[in-house]
């Protein structure tokens, strides 16, 4: 048995390709089955609490997957420790890191004996899903969720990603958000480890989405990330004001913009499918705002499509006001997924 650990901590290594798996004597490391049961401290994810709830819909996330992987999670663990035959998620601080798994395996089989996931008690890590209390979005708190997610991932045998915008990067701002909800998620390049690893569901698991994250170099083993952006037609920048954490740009009407957003197949299959682009009054972006444009996009799993269109701000729009660039993908909703609540996002300009 040899033991491993990852800990959200930046370390000096090598870049890795997209999506790394954790590997020994040549050998990838995965569960034996298809399937991991984590068991919860009663002490930290107590009954009725939102730490609970919040690693209930961690785990779900997880789940959401398009790989024949599942976790299962029990909760009222009373005596948690490490390689005691359980994997164990408690609470606890002094080990260096926000967050931190670690895990026991045989490497001669390539298999998990024992995975253990802890996380720091006096990091700021809120439950909430409401954007303005995030980090990403200028709030004051680290979401659990992200992290929650991405110490699962290792837990299925992902290592770190350094190469594109990914969950195994940097955690807190792997994230969708539309209006005032930011949700964590698995996304597709953890997806496609899993798949790598367990191979496919054997039901239909598909899923498209859009974040308004992008992949932007690597600190350590750690993808770094930053918002899309809206550029000039030439690709040049814009100015911004930012707003409670977010950029807001200077846009005029009848100029002709680029507009980036990072398109995702979290699911099974290639998928052909429709992207309208919106403007909107507000940051909730759905099928009633003002369609702009629409665009075919192929988009098969195995890549993050961080993709720029051009778009032409309406001479209709009132000067001086707020609007919301948006963008749908499925827009016709033909695709059956797995959620429909990452399929919409948007960036903020005002125009002049
Ligand atoms: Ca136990
Ligand atoms: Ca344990
Ligand atoms: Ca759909
Ligand atoms: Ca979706
Ligand atoms: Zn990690």
């Amino acid at each position: 048995m040899y033991g491993g650990a990852a800990a959200l901590a930046f370390a000096i290594s090598g870049v890795a390709e997209a999506y790394t798996l954790i590997t020994c004597n040549g050998n990838n490391i995965r569960w034996n089955g298809n399937s991991a049961t984590m068991r919860a401290s009663n002490v930290g994810f107590p009954s009725g609490s939102s730490w609970r709830s919040a690693l209930g819909s961690s785990i779900s996330l997880v789940n959401q997957n398009p790989s024949a992987f599942d976790y299962g999670i029990v909760y009222g663990d009373t005596s948690v420790g490490f390689n005691n035959g359980q994997n164990e998620i408690w609470w606890t601080s002094g080990f260096g890191a926000p967050a931190i798994a670690n895990w026991w395996m045989n490497c001669n089989t390539g298999r998990f004996t024992e995975v253990d996931i802890r996380f720091d008690n006096t990091v700021a890590y809120t439950t909430s899903t409401s954007k303005s209390s995030l980090w990403p979005y200028g709030g004051s708190y680290r979401p659990f969720h992200t992290t929650a997610i991405h110490e699962l991932g290792h837990g299925v045998g992902l290592s770190h990603t350094a190469t594109t915008y990914s969950i195994m990067g940097q955690d807190w701002d792997h994230i969708h958000a539309n209006g005032s909800t930011a949700r964590a998620y698995f996304g597709e390049d953890a997806s496609s480890g899993a798949v790598a690893l367990y191979g496919l569901n054997p039901g239909t698991v598909e899923d498209l989405g859009v974040a308004q994250w992008r992949h932007t170099g690597s600190s350590g083993e750690y993808s770094t990330h930053a918002r899309t952006r809206v550029l000039t037609s030439a690709g040049g920048g814009v100015s911004y004001s930012t707003i409670n954490g977010e950029p807001r740009y200077n846009v005029t009407k009848g100029q002709t913009y680029r507009l980036e957003f990072s398109f995702e197949n979290n699911g099974e299959s290639y998928q052909s499918t429709k992207v309208g682009y919106y403007v909107s009054t507000n940051d909730y972006i759905s099928t009633v705002d003002t369609p702009l444009k629409t665009i075919s996009m192929g988009l098969g799993r195995n890549t993050v499509y961080t993709y720029q269109t051009t778009i032409t701000i309406p001479s209709t729009l009132n000067s001086g006001q707020n609007y919301w660039l948006g963008t749908i993908i499925d827009k016709d909703s033909t695709l059956s997924e797995v959620t429909e609540t990452n399929n919409r996002t948007y960036l903020a300009i005002r125009v002049n």
